[in-house]
């Protein structure tokens, strides 16, 4: 599922994107409703053009509901873009923005054509699972290698809208540190240069600064450990993760932590606010110019 992007990679993706881009009247961005700084990808402005952008906030059901509000208002601000939180592995729940697909390329619905969709995004973010949940079939492979280059085919949903059958596959946010960190603690990419303890202990940091009842609650501890590695020695011990000696199996417990967050465990828990384009001012590291 880890992709290791680099400026070639990048600037293929760029391309075929853009050569379909013709055919396409509205884009669909998917990303994860615990990180959409991280997972957005602002090559897309430039990519679409005039054309208007749907922006998922895709497993909505992982992400703190609170926080996700603030995410689908500050996105519906921009020019073009309509945000939407979705949860797409919950039957029935991707068909919601058929209506909304319509609604924002009105010329084409009313002159009775359909809207041509293109679904983009980063590596897993759940791009195959809504376009199986909105095709009622598994057509594209989920939880997978990214889908290879193929030719493009459309889908006709019914309803006046066809979409791309292949994804747009983009690359995530890579110059910026923290936005590394918190890509490996969805898991939506294992960068073979942070160690998976690291990520853990950049998880706890946060948890514990932002969601400290959720980690109590969860770890059933009476008291807040003082810092990362308390308390991934304090879920250690409640979870029997000791070596021989009493030592903490630090490897273990990361694990613990990052499968119960990625798995929804600790309940809602979103990794980012919009406040953070307030303190980020890098781009997205544009792929080498164009040929
Ligand atoms: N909890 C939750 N999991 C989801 C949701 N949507 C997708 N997933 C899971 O996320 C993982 C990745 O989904 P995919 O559809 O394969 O993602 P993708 O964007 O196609 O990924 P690539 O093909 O690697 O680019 C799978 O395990 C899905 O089951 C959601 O709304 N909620
Ligand atoms: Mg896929």
């Amino acid at each position: 599922m880890a992709v290791i992007w680099y400026p070639g990679h990048m600037h293929k993706a760029q391309k075929q994107i853009k050569e379909v881009m013709p055919q396409v009247d509205l884009v669909i961005e998917v990303m994860d409703a615990r990180i959409p700084f991280s997972s957005e990808n602002p090559v897309v402005k430039e990519l679409r053009g005039p054309r208007p952008c749907l922006k998922v906030l895709n497993k909505s059901d992982l992400a703190d509901p609170a926080i996700t509000a603030q995410w689908l208002n500050y996105f519906s601000q921009q020019e073009g873009v309509r945000a939407l939180a979705l949860t797409t592995t919950r039957k029935g729940e991707a068909c919601k923005i058929l209506s909304l697909c319509r609604e924002m390329v009105p010329l084409r619905a009313q002159r009775g054509e359909p809207v041509r969709t293109m679904i983009m995004g980063i590596p897993n973010v759940g791009k195959s699972t809504l376009i199986n949940a909105l095709a009622g079939r598994a057509i594209a492979k989920v939880g997978n290698e990214p889908a290879v280059t193929k030719q493009q085919q459309r889908i006709s949903l019914g309803n006046g809208i066809v979409l791309s059958d292949t994804p747009g596959i983009l690359w995530p946010r890579m110059e910026n540190e923290d936005s590394g960190y918190r890509l490996a603690v969805t898991g939506a990419i294992k960068n073979a240069a942070i160690s998976f303890e690291e990520v853990a202990l950049y998880a706890a940091d946060f948890f514990l600064l932002h969601y400290p009842q959720a980690v109590m609650a969860r770890y059933k501890l009476s008291e807040l450990p003082v810092g990362a590695i308390e308390l991934l020695e304090a879920i250690g011990r409640k979870r029997g993760c000791l070596r021989a000696g009493g030592v903490t199996d630090i490897h273990k417990v990361s694990e613990i932590l990052l499968n119960e967050f990625r798995a929804g465990q600790l309940g809602g828990i979103s990794l980012e606010t919009p406040a953070i384009y307030e303190t980020s001012d890098e781009d997205c590291g544009e792929p080498v110019a164009d040929d």
